[in-house]
């Protein structure tokens, strides 16, 4: 399913958006069910989930998993990662309403002293699912193409989008593209674009960040385009992933609690493992 050039595309790019992954129709019970988990009190399942973020989900709801975590995405991952030995980490999130800013997945860890992702032994990968299309609402991701080969600048202090701020972009537009800071080696930004039903793939270590709807307003996002997607981390079962999932135990953020306090679930035991997926 994965061929060569898809394999380079990945390795050269460190993202890939691959079409057409799942139906419509699945799409859509995933959005229903995440709206209804999050405005009823099902997002409660866990204690450490807030009414914007589900953590752990396929452990809590193996309804959602079933649909989203299928053979055909594993076979994927396992193609891009030229490897069949694969965990799937125990980081599984829905968000709701999420425009992070431009980061790397290893920032936090690198800011706290960790190196082990700069070892080349290092292989994961972020799976995004996105609930809507990627179009003028936002709601999908972008990356600067390339950057999973290069430092991570977003080491320092990160520069606040404030008022004033908004005011000077709105006069004098200030593109990412062209910020130094954000983009010191001039690589190429790239709005995925990602429509209903496809699957977005980045490196862990790829600059990214939700991608912005064009009027730079997220209060200006209709109802019905809210933005909601569901992430799932794969890794080489190698010490590298190990010591990531020994990390994510040692963050203090309450939606952590999760990776200290596993929630025990036999069915997915059982259908990760007929997945062919490796859990820790
Ligand atoms: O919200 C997105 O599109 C990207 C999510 C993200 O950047 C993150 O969770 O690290």
């Amino acid at each position: 399913m994965i061929t060569s050039d898809d394999k380079k595309f990945y390795d050269d790019n460190g993202y890939i958006l691959i079409k057409n992954v799942f139906t419509p129709e699945e799409i859509a019970f995933l959005r229903k069910r995440s709206i209804e988990i999050f405005s009823s009190d099902e997002w409660k399942a866990s204690p450490h989930n807030t009414d914007r973020t589900l953590a752990d989900v396929y452990r809590y709801f193996p309804d959602i998993m079933r649909v989203s975590l299928t053979q055909k995405v594993v076979d994927i991952i396992k193609g891009l990662l030229g490897e069949d030995d694969v965990v799937l980490i125990p980081e599984t999130a829905i968000m709701k309403g999420f425009y992070p800013t431009w980061h790397k997945d290893s920032t936090t860890q690198e800011k706290l002293g960790h190196t082990f992702h700069k070892d080349p032994g290092f292989k994961m990968i972020r799976t995004g699912i996105y609930f809507q299309d990627n179009d003028e609402y936002g709601g999908g991701l972008s990356v600067f193409a390339g950057s999973h080969k290069t430092p991570d600048n977003f080491m320092g202090k990160f520069p606040e989008r404030t008022l004033y701020t908004r005011i000077l972009n709105k006069i004098i537009p200030q593109k990412d593209e062209n910020s130094k800071f954000l983009n010191p080696l001039k690589l190429k930004l790239v709005d995925i674009p990602s429509r209903v039903g496809d699957l977005v793939i980045f490196n862990f270590l790829t600059a990214h960040r939700g991608t912005l709807p064009k009027s730079q307003r997220i209060g200006d996002v209709p109802a019905d385009k809210t933005k909601i997607a569901i992430f799932d981390i794969f890794g080489v079962n190698n010490e590298y992933t190990q010591q990531y999932v020994d990390f994510l135990k040692t963050r203090p953020e309450g939606i952590y609690g999760f990776a200290r306090d596993r929630h025990q679930s036999k069915e997915f035991d059982d259908y990760t493992a007929s997945l062919g997926l490796k859990t820790i």
